[in-house]
């Protein structure tokens, strides 16, 4: 489970583009995410670096918070 900030995520318009991009990186992808807060919770195999590089492509720059152990 990776945890994102996203500042740019202001709507659920932002949210759903968010998740498409996620996954059209990673199908499999499930995303969960609180444009109030602006962060994401993103269960994905692929590596951070790679779910940050796909949300900076897509507009929604992010940065990484504290992982969760589960
Ligand atoms: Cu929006």
């Amino acid at each position: 489970m990776h945890q994102f900030l996203v500042p740019n995520m202001t709507c659920g318009g932002c949210l759903g583009s968010i998740t498409r991009s996620l996954q059209k990186l990673d199908p499999q992808a499930e995303i969960e995410g609180n444009p109030q807060t602006r962060s994401i919770k993103v269960a994905s195999a692929k590596t951070q670096a790679q779910l940050l590089a796909a949300l900076s492509d897509a507009g929604y720059p992010a940065q990484t918070l504290p992982q969760q152990d589960t």
